[in-house]
């Protein structure tokens, strides 16, 4: 019920892009369109048909598992396709304009004929406001991550953990907690590395008197959580305190206010106006954030746009301040856009933990 809800609304929207059909081959949509999850599946959806093209390995569980869509076994999808749509009376044929170039000719083989129209967040922009189902599920997502992250703490030894260990550690706790693996490869970022906003996990000991900044998710069915903390090994000096009480104002003025209708630009805004004010604008060298979802960044980003916010947006609101060659700070939560505000998804402690 929940695809062919998707797949209904996905129709609607198909004339407002000036497509006949759309062809997905993107696999991160056709899971949120039919709930398929091997490495090989296309889909077509025009007001008349509803296939769904894979090959011999997948299409016993193709058929078992999906519904609202005519299967069909085949390793030349489109050919396939192309068979079934040509009495339609058709001329425009919409596909995503990530596709690499090779497809593209393969395309315009296939479907010689037809216009070929390039579209892009057509599903994405359905992705962006989460069902019920979904919500669920990503909340469960940042459970885990929350409960692994007080479970670091500890894990770590100062001047004995290594950045990959720590790493390793939050991978392997939250799989056991019910993930399926992690949502990108983790920043732990100590000391000095803490002021690069993405620096990956690396072999350096985590030393006394230092910045330890960790920034990890999961995949739980499918749906990610994103989730950064900071927290100070050993003393933190006045200056690193007045950084992190920066950034912690900065994330909690958004969560304040953060709810439907309000502009992209102010969820932007918001946040980084506290971030200035205290003198360190410039510091601050990022976006506040984007969606998640079923991918681990997706629309919508935040950035000059007067585009609003919707209840049922899972979006990140991640400040941070990165003094170079010192150290850096983020804190980074997941939330969900409601009618009235927002709720927040990643419960974790903020204030700043010294360990
Ligand atoms: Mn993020």
């Amino acid at each position: 019920m929940v695809f062919e809800k998707r797949v209904d609304k996905l129709v609607e929207a198909l004339g407002e892009v000036g497509c006949d059909g759309l062809l997905v081959t993107n696999l991160t949509n056709v899971y949120y369109l039919t709930g398929f999850h091997g490495t090989a599946g296309t889909v077509f959806v025009s007001p008349k048909h509803r296939l769904f093209v894979t090959d011999a390995r997948y299409s016993l569980i193709a058929k078992e598992s999906i519904t609202g869509f005519d299967i069909i076994e085949s390793r030349d999808a489109f050919s396939e396709i192309a068979k079934r749509i040509k009495d339609d009376k058709f001329e425009t044929l919409g596909f995503d304009s990530e596709v690499s170039y090779s497809l593209y000719q393969t395309l315009s083989q296939v479907f010689e004929g037809y216009k070929l129209q390039a579209t892009s967040n057509v599903i994405e922009s359905l992705r962006m406001v989460k069902d019920e189902h979904e919500v669920a599920i990503i909340k469960k997502a940042c459970q885990i991550s929350d409960q692994a992250f007080l479970d670091v703490l500890d894990f770590i030894k100062p001047n004995v953990t290594t950045e990959l260990e720590v790493a390793n550690f939050l991978d392997f706790r939250m799989r056991e907690l019910g993930a399926s693996g992690p949502s990108f490869e983790f920043i732990v970022a100590s000391g000095e590395r803490s002021s690069m906003p993405h620096g990956v996990a690396s072999h350096k000991v985590i030393r006394d008197n230092e910045m330890l900044t960790m920034d990890f998710g999961c995949y739980y069915q499918h749906y990610v959580s994103d989730m950064t903390r900071t927290v100070h090994v050993g003393a933190a000096s006045d200056e690193e305190k007045h950084i992190y009480e920066t950034v912690l104002a900065s994330n909690q003025a958004l969560l304040d206010v953060a709810k439907a209708g309000m502009t992209y630009r102010d969820y932007d805004r918001v946040a980084r106006q506290v971030i200035d004010e205290a003198g360190y604008g410039a510091y601050f060298t990022h976006g506040i954030g984007h969606g998640i979802g079923l991918d681990i960044h997706e629309i919508p980003y935040f950035g000059k746009s007067d585009d609003k916010l919707q209840a049922g947006m899972a979006l990140t609101d991640e400040p941070g301040i990165y003094i170079d060659g010192k150290y850096g700070v983020r804190i980074e939560d997941d939330l969900l856009v409601t009618e009235e505000g927002c709720e927040l998804l990643t419960l974790a402690p903020k204030e700043l933990l010294i360990i």
